[in-house]
């Protein structure tokens, strides 16, 4: 699995916007747990970190911020500006949440339960574990 950053497919007309979530649709694994992050101050950034195991899907529901994300080589920059789309972030990517606007609403759906084991929270120790995985030449074990 990629990092992916996709249009999530709305049912407009003049009431207004539904947009639906569905494992195995539009979502690539099962839903275990639901967060949100609201009210971010501004210049305080969240994230530095990575998961060894978590995939996550992230959708901003209101207001917006954006998510930088590294897989040990490349580093992306997308801006999540609407409710919707959707940026998925498999495991072993280190991301980092900026820029909220005020009034963001920014929901996440894991794959797992909450568990700080899961967490790399060290720059370092992510590169490693990339390298490990993935070997000169590029080819994973
Ligand atoms: C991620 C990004 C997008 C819980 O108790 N349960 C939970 O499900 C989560 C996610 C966090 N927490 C606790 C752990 C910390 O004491 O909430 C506190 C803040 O967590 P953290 O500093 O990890 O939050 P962020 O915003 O830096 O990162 C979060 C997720 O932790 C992470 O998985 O990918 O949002």
């Amino acid at each position: 699995m990629r990092v992916e950053f996709k249009q999530l497919e709305t049912v407009s007309d003049p009431r207004g916007h539904l947009v639906s979530i569905e494992v195995g649709r539009n979502i690539p694994f099962p839903v275990r747990r639901v967060y949100y992050i609201y009210g971010n101050k501004e210049g305080k950034p969240r994230g530095y970190h990575a998961h060894k195991r978590v995939k996550q899907a992230l959708i901003c529901l209101n207001g917006r911020l954006k998510v930088g994300v590294d897989d040990g080589k490349t580093r992306t920059v997308y801006e999540l500006k609407s409710p919707r789309e959707l940026l998925i972030i498999p495991e072993m990517i280190w991301r980092v949440m900026y820029g909220f606007s005020p009034d963001a609403i920014l929901l996440v759906l894991a794959d797992q339960h909450y568990d700080e084991a899961d967490y790399i929270r060290d720059y370092e120790a992510f590169l490693h574990a990339v390298r490990e995985k993935t070997p000169p030449g590029g080819v994973p074990r």
